[in-house]
């Protein structure tokens, strides 16, 4: 663990680098395996799968059976918290349904905005050391709000050619029309371009490794959408002395655990309490099943001290954190003042993990800075705002001498026309009148 003093504002952006992904050399590997999926379909699928995989399926579609089967494996205990857990991140997303907009900008003149469903989703959630089923409560649940007609989930297949149970039962519950056992390159690839097996989509989401990362950013470029670019996890925690050591040590090792790479930073205005948490991330990171991957993230993690709030806003907005925890006597000021983060988390007993599984708020975040200009997945991004209008034989007589000059002034006959055709078509009328 690295503690920095007081850091001067022009060393800010080297202390808070993230760790760096060497994205170059994967890029061709990511075409190579695009143009094979595109060209070969379901047999590309199944090349990749076995060397992945490391598995050969005849089929990768998941059946009713295969999903009956994975609802026993899951315990009442743990289907009682997904429920829990689905019903408060439905709420909060049906919440955040938004009526359509009219106006009559002028007389005669109706125009609306109305949000509309993408038609067709794909939800990537990645196998791993931590199967995340709880990121499909987080995906799929805003997708039937919405209101997406075919919801697709990719997952890849461990070698024995099945699926965590807790995965395929959540898919099965959140309405998911169609499940994949694929994973990977292939699966972005299947998705983007369609194969006999898997439909193709409209937009993709969902986390994934460096190589999930670089395959959703190549769909782009053949007009599949994205939710957001993706990077490891990260959680900056804002403390003062009014905060509980070991409640931050718990929090910053939650996000800790999830990867290496993932990046834990405590900012401080107490000298004392950085020192606390020190000792109490050493105390409780022995006790953690994961503590080899947590001790690596932890040992790039950064506790900054800071002598005045002020400036520890400041640092906080130029980082931009995917997740911000705030616990201190002056949560308002930081609640108030912060411009740049995913999701924020206030008080002593707001511990990160409630948005990572059960609060209501969406867990799917902009990472690496970009909480500066995108927003973590919601309803809305399962759906995209549509305009309308209708102009009656008033309005276009009282709007197009307008749009006439403007085409006019932009060389545009053509437009100029579709206006002049039908105030001369009214003017006739009237005089037949
Ligand atoms: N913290 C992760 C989400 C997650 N945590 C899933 C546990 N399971 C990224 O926001
Ligand atoms: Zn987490």
């Amino acid at each position: 663990m690295k503690k920095i003093y007081n850091p001067r504002k022009q060393d800010w952006q080297e202390l808070l680098k993230r760790p760096t992904q060497t994205i170059d050399d994967i890029e061709a590997t990511v075409e190579e395996i695009f143009g094979e999926v595109r060209s070969k379909g379901d047999q590309a699928i199944a090349k990749y799968t076995s060397i992945f995989d490391g598995v050969s399926l005849n089929d990768i579609k998941v059946t009713d059976s295969e999903i009956g089967k994975a609802s026993k494996q899951v315990s009442a205990e743990l289907k009682e918290a997904i429920t829990t857990a689905k019903n408060n991140i439905e709420k909060f997303h049906a919440a955040q349904k938004t009526s359509r907009v009219i106006v009559e900008t002028q007389n005669g003149v109706n125009c609306w905005q109305e949000k509309r469903p993408i038609q067709k989703v794909g939800l990537y959630i990645p196998g791993g050391t931590a199967p995340l089923f709880s990121t499909i409560l987080m995906l799929a649940v805003p997708a039937n709000l919405a209101g997406c007609s075919e919801v697709v989930l990719c997952t890849p297949p461990n070698k024995e050619g099945a699926v965590n149970p807790a995965i395929l039962y959540t898919a099965n519950l959140c309405g998911v029309t169609e499940i994949l056992k694929v994973g990977g390159i292939q699966a972005i690839a299947g998705m983007t371009f369609g194969t006999e097996s898997i439909p193709q989509v409209y937009k993709i989401f969902g986390p994934g490794n460096q190589f999930v990362t670089v395959a959703k950013q190549l769909a782009t470029k053949f007009n599949v959408a994205i939710d957001m670019p993706a990077g490891p996890s990260e959680l900056l925690v804002l403390a003062d002395d009014s905060a509980n050591a070991d409640f931050v040590a718990s929090d910053l090792l939650s996000q800790a655990e999830h990867g290496i790479d993932s990046q834990v930073v405590l900012v401080s205005t107490s000298k004392g309490f950085i020192d606390d948490v020190e000792v109490k991330i050493k105390d409780q990171l022995e006790e953690l099943p994961r503590r080899e991957i947590a001790q690596k993230a932890i040992e790039n993690s950064r506790l900054i001290y800071v002598e005045a709030k002020e400036t520890a806003l400041q640092l906080i907005n130029e980082y931009g954190p995917e997740h911000f925890i705030i616990c201190s006597a002056d949560e308002d000021y930081y609640v108030n003042g912060i411009q740049n983060a995913g999701s924020v988390f206030i008080g002593d007993y707001t511990p990160e993990s409630a948005g990572d599984y059960a609060s209501g708020t969406n867990h799917t975040l902009p990472t690496n800075g970009y909480a500066k200009q995108y927003s973590g997945v919601n309803l809305d991004s399962f759906m995209k705002s549509m305009t309308f209008q209708k102009i009656t034989k008033e309005g276009i007589k009282e709007i197009g001498v307008a749009i006439e000059l403007m085409a006019e002034a932009e060389g545009l006959q053509a437009h100029k026309n579709a206006v002049t055709l039908r105030l001369k078509a009214l003017q006739e009328e009237r005089a037949y009148e």
